[in-house]
């Protein structure tokens, strides 16, 4: 029996008993089959979580790019393996085949040898949705640097603090980008963060919008003349299974945003093998993953999986509402796409522009339909099933994290019988537990709780960078020798999982997950604001938006509000990005407290949302009379 491609519930259950009674047999037979090793494995998986510490394939050498490129060369050489759509739709499409994407990989990968850059040295990574993003992600791996993307979106302070965190010696940026119809001046915001990273002693720079920039001398280097002087040959540099593969920042609830760092081996057994069987994908097919390849979903699921197994995948540059809110699915027709993977925020911005954009194009080529990044609510379930997939393409709800690196729970397309807002049944090899508020393991079903994994999987983070400590408080000390993923989740009577939201003070908006403690401290900054507090409130396209509790310094303040709230927002632009603007502030003299001095959040989210009839347990708040002040000037 093949357990590589699933194609019916019976082996779905078959394979999923097996990986669970056997995970090291069946892991290793996976790794073994369909994987270029250069050497095996003396180990297939070594774990402590109360260390923690996990390593499979310890012993095994490999180059993940070997993987995803050089053994496809001799079968799929001239079939494409990134197909880029750029933002601007009259502008042709680029279609890279696996020989190409091979030269461009290797060139970037000497231009990188060249300036200095050895196995183990950080590369940051700040560039728009391009070739030269994904080219130099595998370029990096190809010689054994380890990359951290950070997503183009983000401010200046928010790419120094990554750049400074894992000491980042490049940044490959580019001189500005496009997104729908305005330009970005990317470069600007790099020279700005670059003030504060003195570890950074190069930039490459990629052209994209040809505009002039400056340049600093002997630190910024135009990128283009570097390739076309470099070699198209590069060999792969050997790697451990358990060597660095990148860094990928994730906001935390509290303090600086936490490095995850993922490992070779382990990922790219994990992200292959999902990527194959959630997608269902076979050789012709054409696969589309809109997201950002600075998230976890765009490495996992634009560039590893997808490559691994030889696919092609497509790049887009642009956002869904370019020229118009039919941009995707005039893409969809244009290309063929026959694996569609969004975001629930997308999908309901596109619901809300109605089905007309829709009518307009031909989407029968659609076989698989994907979300992913928070909760799909049941309207826009339905609206994806009935108008993108006329009810023929099957809904792949995938729950997972930057941490978890591949999908943990999701059907499998044509196997696993669909719900509307449900993930379903864990994937091969992952092992769910639901746990209540003591520790203890709620067994059974039509159940909920808090949801941890029992069991390691290959492609789990294996630290938080330079702070391991951090990484087994957040992680592995809620629930002892558990993983605890900080959501909430319930489980229905035939044993499907629905994913609730996250149980800590995670935002996560439009797709984004969004901590709030940097975000109250770019307000905190404005000179004449004391303190204070956000929470999420429910939003119909964003999912949620941000609701923003304030104490001014000055009760006599008098300065007009709207204005404070202007350039409250202006703060947190230019610290953490647009993204994290406030929907709504409220002014206010306090903000309810426990003794110990947190604030109650779970009081102000319930105000935020309108839901004040049962505001819970109020008695260990040092400061009641606030509550009912806040209330009665709610927005
Ligand atoms: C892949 C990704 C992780 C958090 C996670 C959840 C939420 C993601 C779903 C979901 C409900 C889903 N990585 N989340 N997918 N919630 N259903 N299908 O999003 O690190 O950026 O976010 O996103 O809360 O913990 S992430």
């Amino acid at each position: 029996m093949s357990n590589y491609h699933i194609k019916h519930l019976e082996e779905y259950y078959q394979v999923y008993r097996k990986s669970i009674r056997e995970p090291e047999n069946f892991w290793e037979e996976v790794a073994e089959e369909h994987f270029m090793w250069r050497k095996k494995w003396d180990n297939v998986l070594s774990w402590d979580f109360n260390k923690p510490e996990v390593k499979w394939f310890e012993g095994a050498k490999l180059n993940i790019t070997e993987n995803c490129i050089d053994r496809h060369l001799s079968t799929r050489g001239d079939k494409t393996a990134i197909l880029f759509e750029p933002n601007d739709s009259s502008e042709p499409a680029e279609h890279i085949t696996y020989k190409q994407l091979h030269k461009r990989v290797n060139k970037f990968a000497n231009v990188l040898k060249d300036k200095g850059i050895q196995k183990g040295d950080r590369v940051c990574i700040y560039l728009p949705m391009i070739p030269e993003l994904a080219i130099s992600v595998l370029a990096c791996a190809r010689i054994g640097a380890i990359h951290s993307v950070v997503f183009a979106g983000f401010s200046s302070t928010a790419l120094a603090t990554r750049i400074n965190d894992s000491d980042c010696k490049m940044v490959i940026a580019s001189d500005g980008s496009f997104r729908g119809s305005k330009t970005i001046d990317l470069k600007g915001i790099v020279d700005d963060a670059l003030e504060d990273c003195p570890g950074v002693n190069s930039v490459l720079v990629a052209k994209r919008i040809h505009s002039d920039i400056p340049m600093k001398e002997g630190r910024d280097l135009w990128l283009q003349p570097l390739l076309d002087a470099a070699s198209d040959d590069c060999k792969a540099e050997i790697m451990d299974a358990e060597d660095p593969l990148f860094i990928l920042y994730t906001s935390g609830s509290t303090g600086k945003p936490k490095g995850m760092v993922h490992t070779t081996g382990g990922y790219m057994v994990y992200t292959a093998y999902t990527f194959k069987n959630v997608f269902q994908y076979t050789e012709n097919d054409v696969y589309w993953c809109t997201a950002d390849i600075g998230w976890i979903t765009g490495h996992s699921y634009i560039v590893y999986g997808p490559l691994a197994n030889g696919a092609t995948s497509v790049m887009f540059e642009g956002v869904p509402s370019y020229p118009d809110f039919g941009r995707f699915w005039e893409i969809v027709e244009k290309h063929k796409v026959t694996q569609f993977y969004t975001a629930p925020t997308a999908i309901r911005a596109l619901a809300k522009e109605g089905v007309g954009h829709l009518e307009k194009y031909d989407l029968s080529s659609l076989k698989v339909l994907g979300t992913v990044g928070e909760p799909i609510n049941e309207e826009a379930w339905h609206w994806y099933d009935d108008n993108v997939g006329k009810k023929k393409a099957p809904i792949v709800d995938t729950w997972w994290q930057t941490e978890t690196g591949g999908i943990m729970i999701t059907p499998i397309p044509f196997v696993t019988p669909t719900k509307p807002t449900y993930a379903t049944l864990p994937f091969i090899g992952i092992q769910p537990a639901l746990m209540d508020e003591n520790g203890k393991e709620i067994k059974g079903n039509q159940v909920d709780g808090r949801l941890c994994i029992k069991f390691p999987w290959p492609s789990m983070a294996r630290t938080i960078w330079g702070n391991h400590q951090r990484y087994k408080e957040t992680y592995f000390s809620a629930f002892k020798d558990k993983y605890f993923t900080g959501d909430g989740a319930l489980r229905d009577e035939v044993g499907y999982y629905r994913i609730t939201g996250r149980v800590d003070d995670v935002i996560i908006v439009s797709g984004h997950n969004l901590g709030t403690a940097p975000i109250e401290d770019a307000i905190n900054e404005h000179p004449a604001v004391a303190e204070s507090a956000i929470v999420g409130f429910p939003h119909d396209i964003k999912g949620n938006a941000l609701y923003g509790y304030v104490i001014l310094k000055d009760v006599g303040e008098t300065r007009d509000h709207n204005n404070l709230r202007k350039e409250i927002n202006q703060l947190i632009t230019e610290q953490i990005g647009p993204i994290a603007k406030l929907d709504k502030i409220q002014f206010t003299s306090g903000l309810p407290k426990t003794r110990s001095g947190k604030i109650m959040r779970r009081i102000l989210r319930k105000i935020a949302c309108k839901e004040t009839s049962n505001l819970g347990d109020t008695s260990t708040l040092l400061n009641p009379e606030v509550v009912q002040d806040i209330m009665d000037n709610a927005l």
